[in-house]
């Protein structure tokens, strides 16, 4: 207990030793510099709020264990997500004492997120209201619908919303969080779609200061503030509003844009400030609001940022409660199977990370990728959507990709009536438009398309990604999962070994639609191609994706053909590069040698 107070309390005493050494000062001083330097991204985002940390202590930690760990020092409770946040004017201390506590479950920086969105489209458009042609089963009347390439485009690089439309166009039962700068409620083209929260609608309910359906938030009506901590999640930024019109602009309306739901409910929740950033400890009580208050999807378009066990255990947490995340791969051009970019590589059953593609389905030059941690593309370069104050703007971002895919999922929920998250995702996955120009870049090898999504059976998707391995005794573990409309689906794991000799093996199901099998050992240099085929009662066929990986002893190589683009990126979520932080930092702490022995020269 009292080496945490000492610590924390530590560098004050290091600054009185140092008091009168003016030299000392100024290499403190210039230290200090260069460790906020270090604080920063490359792209001069900084990673984190500096001073703060947050902390999960073990259920039988008590709430005086806590306090008498702190003394006076302040600390902030948030009961919701059982942390603890702490202020502090030494971090890395406060950060190696927790690791040293075995009271502490872990402890990590407050880390910070951004939206996802690049500005290089013109900020607000006043392009030709043109009419679509009906050339499909449902074209909506909403004027914009023809600039919306994404849904339909000329050269057939979209994902086929006309045509799902024609099966479904959505329903308000389904609830989907934006969890975003907020939401412009009021918009022409959104009003309608958003959500209310009936426990906290009518009677009064909406401003009588009383948590009427004792959620642990007051007067929550229409969502949530967690940037301002309160119940407008008004969208002072332009971002959020901009996803929700994808998600569920209003359709067939005569009326601006159309979402890939006509019709949904749109839940904002606002964790991003007006600047587009926000903290981990409001991401997460975000997504556990969403999941709590029966969203069963949610549209993620921020990122950037480290590893938070915080998020991290919400995101598990809302996958217990039939929640699916959708995230934002990010917009570093960078390959997050090399280097992270969360929340999109959370290595968890309920996230699909997204990546971004332009009107000819090439991927977007900003867009992450990665064969095993992003899963697929959807279009993301100037996307039209709503902008508050009923305007309309393009935008580009794997942000603007994301809420296609969200939208998608929703459509798909409200088609299948008791469908899983899981198997939403499955259909996601598994309906892609495959195309060559995705394959090493994205898990699926594909761009999203809603309407095979929708239409379908069976359905294989998630398949496990294998990578190059050393391992000759095998046997190489592949899982997928497979959806269909009917029971009595099989699986079957097809292999070829070195592009000459193939076998296959019925796989054995997991429960919950996962199926499981596996290929036995081989020797080095063999190469190993291998895809699922799952067939119905009925005799319908689909067929998953070729994988290829290699047994090899060479490190650092993933499997199949890679990487045009394998650099690592000198991006800023959490990817400090080293080779320019190290000399730029021995160069600062140089500095005062140079400065004393110049001024000495001078005074001479
Ligand atoms: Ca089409
Ligand atoms: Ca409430
Ligand atoms: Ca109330
Ligand atoms: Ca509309």
């Amino acid at each position: 207990m009292q080496s945490l107070r000492s610590k924390v309390q530590g560098a004050k005493s290091n600054w009185r030793l140092a008091n009168g050494k003016v030299l000392f000062a100024v290499f403190f001083l210039l230290f200090a510099f260069s460790y906020a330097f270090g604080q920063q991204s490359s792209k001069g985002k900084p990673r984190f709020v500096p001073g703060q940390v947050l902390i999960k202590y073990k259920p039988d930690v008590s709430v005086a264990d806590i306090n008498a760990k702190f003394g006076t020092h302040p600390v902030v409770r948030n009961e919701r997500l059982d942390l603890v946040r702490c202020h502090t004017s030494n971090m890395d201390s406060l950060l190696a004492a927790c690791k040293a506590d075995p009271d502490v479950v872990y402890a990590e920086p407050l880390y910070l997120y951004y939206a996802q969105e690049m500005r290089d489209t013109p900020s607000q458009i006043d392009m030709p209201l043109l009419m679509a042609t009906p050339q499909t089963p449902v074209v909506p009347n909403d004027p914009r619908f023809s600039s919306l390439y994404g849904m339909q485009n000329s050269n057939d690089n979209d994902i086929d919303a006309p045509e799902a439309w024609g099966k479904q166009t959505g329903s308000a039962s389904i609830l989907v969080a934006v969890i975003d700068t907020g939401v412009d409620y009021n918009h022409e083209d959104l009003q309608s779609n958003m959500w209310r929260n009936p426990g906290e609608s009518g009677g009064g309910k909406e401003n009588n200061g009383i948590d009427d359906d004792g959620n642990g938030y007051k007067d929550d009506y229409r969502g949530w503030n967690f940037v301002s901590n309160n119940n407008d999640p008004y969208d002072d930024n332009q971002h959020g509003t901009h996803c929700s019109g994808t998600i569920g602009g209003i359709g067939n309306n005569g009326k601006g844009v159309v979402g890939v739901n006509w019709t949904v409910k749109i839940m904002p929740l606002k964790f991003l400030s007006r600047e587009g950033s926000g903290t981990s400890e409001d991401a997460a009580d975000a997504i556990l609001y969403a999941a709590n208050m029966g969203a069963m999807i949610s549209s993620n378009s921020w990122g950037g940022g480290e590893k938070s066990q915080a998020i991290e255990d919400a995101i598990r947490d809302a996958n217990t409660k039939n929640h699916l995340f959708v995230a934002a791969a990010g917009n570093e051009s960078s390959n997050n199977d090399a280097t992270g970019s969360y929340p999109a590589n959370y290595d968890l059953p309920n996230v699909i990370s997204v990546a971004a593609n332009d009107r000819n389905d090439n991927l977007a030059s900003f867009s992450n990728y990665g064969r095993t941690k992003v899963h697929l593309s959807a279009p993301g370069v100037d996307i039209l959507s709503c902008r508050p104050n009923n305007l309309y703007q393009l935008l580009s971002g794997t942000s603007m990709a994301t809420p296609h895919v969200a939208g998608a999922a929703a459509l798909i929920a409200a088609h299948f009536p008791g469908i899983t998250h899981t198997q939403i995702r499955t259909r996601i996955l598994g309906a892609v438009d495959r195309k060559s120009q995705f394959s090493d870049r994205v898990a699926t090898g594909g761009r999203l398309n809603v309407n095979n999504a929708l239409t379908t059976s069976p359905l294989v998707g998630g398949t496990t990604v294998l990578g190059n391995t050393p391992n000759t005794t095998g046997p190489y573990v592949v899982s997928t999962n497979i959806v269909d409309d009917t029971p009595g689906v099989s699986g079957v794991l097809h292999w070829v070994i070195n592009n000459a000799t193939s076998d296959s093996v019925v796989m054995s199901a997991q429960g919950n639609d996962a199926f499981r099998g596996q290929i036995p050992g081989q020797a080095l240099n063999t190469t190993i191609s291998y895809y699922i085929t799952a067939r119905d009662a009925g005799g319908n066929l689909a067929r998953d994706r070729t994988y290829t990986f290699r047994i090899t002893t060479e490190t650092g190589q993933p499997g199949g053909a890679c990487c045009g683009n394998a650099a690592v990126s000198m991006g800023w979520n959490g990817k400090r590069n080293k080779s320019v932080e190290v000399p730029v930092n021995l160069a600062i702490l140089a500095l005062p040698v140079v400065v004393y022995v110049v001024w000495r020269k001078r005074s001479r």
